[in-house]
């Protein structure tokens, strides 16, 4: 018995080596083992489903990148009462894209994305307006050459997910728009209660000055970064005719 164990062990571990490869081909969308956890955020500011957890889907072979943010509480109505926006520093170079540096450029500024420089944003939210809707889930490419901003309009959210009275919210991208990078920085920022002016909150994912979590799309793994500081105060209560995430100009006031 005593010689037995290990040749059943070895068995054992050659059954799971030959199964692994193929599990990872075979990856089907239907449950919590499909999302890679990027960073847990703590229960912060006041609205009580700001951000827990936040995810990106666990198949990088497909070609679309969708991230998952899952909070404390049920969300009334994802489509307004969050905005959920993905910011990617896709060529890993804090000083291209928004970064804390240019972030008080704009009026009102930009919510800094703690330590990275961001080159384009999965933007799964509405601003609403007494006309309508705009910037509707959209993913934006940061314009580097003419006044900068969010105005490169790069391409739809992919598979946008806004429930009522979930606790999730999605969108994705395709790497095609991102210029098929080979590593991603990642840092999300969630607009929770956007149209309420005393509670709204800017919930950071990994929180605020807490650095990023980066994507390893040639290894298919993720991996969090030491925390760095940010260092930009915001003035949440100035600008309301600018979209507080996309920063773009809303044509009429805001209906909520
Ligand atoms: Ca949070
Ligand atoms: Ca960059
Ligand atoms: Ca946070």
């Amino acid at each position: 018995m005593m010689k037995r164990t290990p040749l059943l062990f070895l068995a054992a571990l050659l059954i799971v080596a030959a199964l692994l490869p193929g599990c990872r081909e075979r990856i089907v969308y239907t449950g919590a083992g499909d999302w890679l956890l990027l960073a847990e955020d703590p229960d912060d500011g006041n609205v009580p489903y700001n951000a827990h957890y936040l995810y990106v889907d666990a198949d990088f072979s497909d070609g679309i990148l969708e991230f998952k943010v899952q909070t404390y509480a049920s969300i009334p109505n994802a489509v307004f009462d969050v905005q959920f926006a993905v910011l990617l520093d896709t060529d890993q170079n804090p000083a291209t894209g928004l970064s804390s540096s240019n972030a008080d450029d704009f009026i009102p500024p930009f919510d800094p994305p703690n330590d990275i420089g961001a080159d384009y944003m999965v933007f799964v939210g509405i601003d609403t307006t007494t006309s309508g809707r705009q910037n509707e889930n959209y993913v934006f490419g940061w314009d580097t050459t003419g006044q900068g901003g969010w105005s490169i309009e790069a391409e739809p959210v992919s598979l946008p997910y806004q429930p009522t009275n979930e606790d999730s919210v999605k969108g994705g991208v395709s790497l095609s728009a991102l210029g098929n990078p080979s590593q991603i920085d990642v840092v999300a920022i969630m607009l929770c209660d956007p149209y309420n002016f005393t509670d709204r909150y800017f919930d950071h994912i990994p929180d605020l000055n807490e650095g990023h979590v980066t994507i390893d799309l040639d290894n298919g793994s993720v991996a969090q970064t030491p925390s760095q500081s940010a260092g930009v105060t915001i003035n949440l209560n100035s600008g309301r005719r600018v979209s507080l995430i996309t920063g773009k100009e809303l044509i009429l006031e805001e209906a909520r």
